[in-house]
């Protein structure tokens, strides 16, 4: 009798084997552009099922070590990294991932060449792509809030040098909160000139290997709340290594992202450099956490990505009640739902990576620059939540050793699972896209542009889901002024549900612009099958039956606690 063993899923080239990714790059880039980027993008693709995804799972397998004392007991502060987790940075340096966006090359459109490569990058670095995102944030904030001193540091963070280049931590959260940012309490006493003291507590430090850090603090005798907060960079250590006046407590020990050494730090005296004046810290760093939250976006489909393709390709090697997989027609609907989800995460997220480019370059309307502003939250909280629903999905679909660990795919559901939270959370954004509606006539621009993009989708076939986003779009407007004629807590209530119905519509727009534009055959059937089962429900039921939802959730609370012995 021979035994039976199951091929496990393979992963191929990562460029080639992604057609819609293909597709989405003829359709937005000049020909010669592609033509020219193509290489670095199959070698990366290649990379990232060979030696990328080896040193990813290496780096996962041996995660980051405290060492706080050395063997004479003297305090030393040591976080032991894996040679996977250095080699990785050698390589992102090389690879360009984040050089890339400021050679600016291909103007405007370098952003979505870097993107691409972090696309293909991300979910085989074994999230080294977070330290990469600090490192794009903070070279964008230098530049735009930077003078010539820290030119050199800005020169480190885009090098492709791998002895040159520098990576960068963000440390806004403290004990108060990752959300709350206005309420930290981290005081900054002045030393000399530009040059502080600080001394507070950092709860989460991503990347702490880092050679340099963003941190926000407050100004002795400066007002409370985030307009008196100002931004510092701390160079870490001394030239002999040795943490300058940081105290590593502890790393903290999460649900995934093990590789990544997020530590808890106390500032006891740290010299950090002001950068960009004194004041409105939170409106200067969100230069920073808008890259970063468009990483996240990029870094969570590239996770759908990743669970499609291991899913996909197990489908055509697993038999089960006489065939394979990929022949039962209810795999095949879930892989479906799974791609198209990919497909709309994809568009909204390269939208905004559009927009980013042009607004960095100079290129974008004042409408753009306030359409950026609004969609980054959107993509963001939009993405994220989607990644974790295609995560586990994709778990399923593998059955029992989905779930097992020593098969690496629990590690698609535990590492997406940080994507809603880190960077601002699903509800943070949700209001943060709500104020900037109620801050200037962004919903209005919105509007108009997705209106003047439907307006060009002219296929034959296309009329019908053209309409149903149009009609999307008025009842979002719809809603919009009931719901500012309502009451604030109604408004905030309903955000959420508003970011959702925009982030569906904007990707339906985009669906449809891409079967519009004939590059890729699959597109037409996707745009409609997102019409027609993402815009149906859209807000109205949700709104209809928020009213009752406190008193609901108090009724059950007394319930459970009377219930209690
Ligand atoms: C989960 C653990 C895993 C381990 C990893 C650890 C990694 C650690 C990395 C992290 O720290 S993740 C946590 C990151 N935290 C955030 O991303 C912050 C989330 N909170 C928000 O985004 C809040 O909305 C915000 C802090 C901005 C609210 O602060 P305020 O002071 O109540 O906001 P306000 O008054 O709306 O904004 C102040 C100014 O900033 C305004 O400008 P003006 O002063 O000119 O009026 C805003 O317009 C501006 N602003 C706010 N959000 C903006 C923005 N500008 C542009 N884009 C935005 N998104």
């Amino acid at each position: 009798m021979t035994e039976f063993f199951q091929d496990p899923p393979r992963l191929g080239n990562q460029y080639d084997d992604d057609a819609f990714l293909r597709a989405y790059l003829r359709w937005r880039l000049p020909a010669n552009m592609l033509a020219e980027i193509e290489p670095d993008l199959r070698r990366l693709g290649h990379r990232a099922a060979t030696d990328i995804l080896e040193l990813g799972e290496s780096a996962e397998a041996s995660p980051p070590r405290h060492v706080p004392y050395d063997a004479w007991g003297r305090r030393v502060d040591r976080i032991e990294t894996s040679d996977a987790w250095r080699e990785l940075d050698r390589i992102s340096a090389t690879e360009g991932i984040v050089a890339t966006a400021y050679e600016r090359k291909h103007g405007a459109h370098s952003r979505i060449d870097q993107f691409a490569r972090l696309y293909l990058f991300a979910p085989s670095s074994g999230l080294y792509s977070c330290p990469l995102a600090m490192t794009d944030g903070a070279a964008r904030f230098l530049e735009v809030h930077g003078d010539q001193s820290v030119q050199p540091v800005f020169a480190h963070l885009t090098s492709r040098d791998p002895n040159e280049f520098w990576t960068s931590g963000q440390w806004m959260t403290e004990r108060t909160g990752g959300s709350d940012v206005g309420s930290t309490s981290t005081i900054a006493g002045c030393e000399e000139g530009d040059t502080y003291s600080l001394y507070g507590s950092k709860w989460f430090t991503s990347a702490t290997t880092s050679q340099i850090a963003m941190t926000l603090a407050r100004v002795e005798g400066a007002p409370p709340g985030s307009h008196g907060l100002s931004v510092f960079l701390i160079h870490l250590r001394d030239n002999d290594g040795r943490l300058r006046k940081i105290r590593i407590e502890r790393l903290k020990d999460k649900l995934g992202t093990r590789a990544l050494p997020t530590a808890e730090l106390t500032l006891d005296g740290t010299p950090g450099q002001l950068v960009g004046g004194a004041g409105d810290g939170v409106r200067k760093i969100a230069t920073l956490f808008n890259v970063t939250r468009v990483y996240n976006a990029v870094a969570g489909v590239a996770g759908m990505r990743r669970a499609v393709a291991l899913a996909t390709d197990y489908a055509r090697r697993r038999r089960a009640f006489g065939k394979l997989l990929i022949d039962h027609p209810l795999h095949v609907e879930t892989l479906a739902d799974m791609q198209l989800e990919l497909r709309a995460a994809f568009l909204l997220a390269f939208r905004v990576v559009e927009l980013l480019g042009k607004d960095e370059c100079g290129d974008a309307t004042e409408s753009e620059s306030q359409l950026l502003r609004f969609l980054i939250p959107v993509a963001k909280l939009y993405t994220a939540k989607q990644a974790i629903a295609v995560a586990s999905e994709a778990i399923e679909a593998f059955g029992g050793v989905g779930y097992l660990e020593d098969t690496g795919i629990p590690r698609l559901l535990r590492d997406a699972q940080v994507l809603s939270i880190w960077e601002g959370t699903t509800n943070i954004l949700s209001l943060d896209a709500l104020r900037a509606m109620e801050r200037s006539d962004v919903l209005a621009e919105w509007a108009s542009d997705v209106r003047r993009r439907l307006g060009d989708v002219k296929l034959a076939g296309l009329s019908s889901p053209t309409e149903e986003t149009l009609n999307a779009v008025q009842r979002i407007e719809q809603y919009s002024v009931r719901s500012k004629g309502a009451e604030t807590e109604f408004q905030q209530a309903g955000a959420r549900g508003l970011a959702f119905a925009i982030a569906r519509t904007e990707a339906a727009t985009l669906l449809l612009e891409h079967a519009n534009a004939g590059t890729d055959h699959g597109a037409v059937t996707s745009a409609k099958r997102w019409c027609a089962r993402e815009l149906a429900p859209l807000i109205e039921a949700d709104a209809e039956h928020r009213a009752g939802s406190l008193a609901t959730i108090t009724e059950d609370s007394t319930r459970s606690k009377t219930a209690t012995p």
